[in-house]
């Protein structure tokens, strides 16, 4: 394979001279490709073939101990003023990380294979879409990013010779001297890493990394931190939100987009499996939104991705039993725990195991005292495999937006459901949204972490300009406009226990959602927004005592004084840059709070 596209060539040829691989691959997304990968893997000791007959086609990795999880602290927003990329971002000046990191790149290739894979962000030649091309010298990457985007022939033939690309540059960094065994995980020291971003320039640049967010480039590089500058550009949005459409049981359509950070349970929310009688519900995404107002005025989403790369401890037969069956082929699981029968295992799956091989490839029991998958253990899999995708996740055109939800993990002061009074009001739940970290999940309530739309670690630009592009996206949708919605899954008594049982319960409070958006039910305004009137939340055939749910639809204005607090001084980091809409919304609280 080659291209027309001049400036593709061009690149390629630079950082072919740069990196001085053995050979250059084209990726042509194939299975045959993608077969010969794997087999290559397994006879090199990165990849472990799983039983076929338990999980056919599947593989499991397991990763350098010290390369587990995306790094924060080494992902920069490399904006030629350090005031675009705000207080929230690492920076670096452009012309000084590129100078550091080329030094870096210089022969980081040598003794390995450059792969070029082209690759569509959304179905090809949506009006949504976006074209990427990584390079990078990790196989791992490519046949991740098979099950992850469209990758081949045609993302080519589609770009064309003047077609516009976002080139995404990866290299694990660790080069091979002549004769030199790799090992089973090739990747770079911690000070070596880099997860660089330049927006002005639409281009990724990632060192010494071989895991997820930090390696496949097209999700959150490309999909988010490069996708919002461009979206904010261009008048559009790209947003950290899974997309499902509920189906009422008279056949209405209602489409959802919900945002919460990470390890709040959006793949769950996903493929909801609704327990209220005759509705049902599509899967469309489960982490990123890509939306353009279309010609009726709506906001369209698409689902940029192609597969679900989550997080598999936790998820079992209970808590996902939809995405438990995506994965049952077909995928690859990447520090999970291999059983005597040659399965994956993980905390969570509530399924015994006694004899294992842990992600770090030791012997493992259940009496070793450590985990036998890292808890962010993962696994890809195709979305095309999900019992419950919806019909239309591929469609072009995408889906119209009528709802979108905000979120995060509060033991403490937030309510089961609040909807905003207005779309304004809507960003400024957004803009409040917290979670407590879940390494903290044992001294609950301890470290909240302000996490505005669930976009802290992915916004590439200056959040106050975020908030601003917020509101005029707002503005240019009018009474179309989605409603806004912001919940707590996870609100605990004072005694400690979970308030709400969660999961497919959740679809109790989306149907609430719906019917306030179809005009059915009226509301109970509140200082925080307008909540369920007593009786409107179906709760038929749910077991909850009065009392609990008193206390999970409970206003505590004193906590939430305190948040505001809290909240404030958060946007003090961002002085004039702050809207003043927001602004507004703040003080309009206080005066409802009193
Ligand atoms: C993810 C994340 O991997 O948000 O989706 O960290
Ligand atoms: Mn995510």
């Amino acid at each position: 394979m080659s291209t027309k596209n001049k400036k593709l060539s061009a690149w390629v040829a630079e950082v072919e001279a740069m990196c001085q691989p053995d050979r250059v691959e084209w990726a042509d997304g194939t299975k045959a490709e993608y077969d010969r990968l794997m087999q290559l893997m397994v006879e090199g000791g990165m990849a472990t073939r799983l039983n076929d007959e338990l999980r056919p086609n599947s593989f499991l990795f397991r990763s350098d101990p010290s390369d587990v999880a995306r790094v924060e602290n080494r992902t920069y927003i490399a904006s030629r003023k350090q005031e675009d990329a705000g207080p929230t971002n690492n920076w670096i000046d452009p012309v000084e990380l590129k100078q550091t990191m080329t030094e870096l790149y210089t022969g980081c290739m040598k003794g390995r294979t450059m792969y070029v894979i082209p690759f569509s962000m959304g179905p090809i030649g949506s009006p949504i879409s976006k074209v990427g091309i990584e390079i990078t010298d990790s196989p791992y990457v490519v046949v991740n990013m098979h099950i992850m985007t469209r990758v081949g022939a045609q993302v080519l033939e589609h770009l064309g010779e003047d077609g516009e690309f976002i080139p995404c540059l990866h290299s694990v960094g660790a080069p091979l001297e002549e004769g030199q065994a790799d090992v089973p995980w090739p990747c770079a020291p911690i000070e070596q890493k880099y997860i660089a971003h330049f927006p002005e320039e639409n281009l990724i640049w990632s060192y010494g990394s071989g895991y997820g967010g930090n390696a496949l480039l097209g999700k959150k590089c490309l999909a988010l931190r490069i996708a919002s500058t461009m979206a904010r550009r261009e008048g559009w949005m790209a947003e950290h939100m899974l997309i499902l459409r509920l189906i009422s049981p008279e056949g209405r359509r209602f489409h959802l987009a919900a945002a919460f950070p990470s390890a709040c349970g959006k793949t769950n929310l996903a493929m909801l499996l609704p327990t209220i009688p005759g509705w049902k519900c599509e899967t469309i995404g489960d982490d990123i939104a890509w939306m353009k107002i279309g010609p009726d005025g709506r906001l369209y989403a698409i689902n940029p991705e192609a597969g679900f790369f989550g997080v598999a401890p936790g998820t079992s037969m209970n808590s996902n039993p939809m995405a438990m069956r995506t994965l049952e082929k077909n995928s690859i699981f990447t520090n999970c725990a291999l059983t005597d029968e040659g399965d994956v295992w993980w905390e969570g799956i509530e399924r015994p195991c006694d004899d294992a091989i842990d992600w770090k490839g030791n012997p493992w029991t259940p009496d070793s005292g450590a985990v036998a998958a890292h808890p962010n253990a993962r696994f890809t899999t195709p979305a095309a495999q999900c019992p419950v995708i919806c019909d239309d996740w591929e469609n072009p055109a995408g889906v119209p937006i009528d709802i979108f939800i905000f979120g995060g993990r509060r033991t403490r002061t937030v309510p089961l459901v609040t909807e905003a009074f207005d779309f304004d009001h809507g960003v400024f739940m957004g803009t409040m949204a917290a979670s407590e970290t879940t390494a903290a999940a044992l001294d609950v309530g301890q470290r909240l972490r302000r996490d505005p739309f669930a976009m802290l670690p992915f916004c590439g630009y200056n959040m106050a300009d975020y908030w601003a592009h917020w509101f005029a996206m707002g503005d240019r949708l009018g009474e179309h406009a989605p409603a806004v919605f912001y919940v707590n899954w996870f609100r605990t008594s004072r005694d400690g226990r979970w308030l709400w049982p969660g999961f497919r319960e959740n679809s109790r409070v989306l149907k609430w959602m719906c019917q306030r958006v179809a005009g059915e039910v009226d509301a109970r305004e509140t200082p925080i927004g307008n909540m369920p009137r007593d009786g409107d939340l179906d709760l038929s055939g749910l077991d909850i005592d009065p009392d609990d749910l008193a206390e999970l639809m409970e206003v505590d204005t004193a906590a939430f004084r305190a948040d505001i607090d809290d909240a404030e001084a958060f946007l003090a980091k961002f002085g004039d840059r702050v809207p003043a809409r927001l602004r507004d919304q703040l003080e309009a609280l206080k005066r409802r709070l009193g």
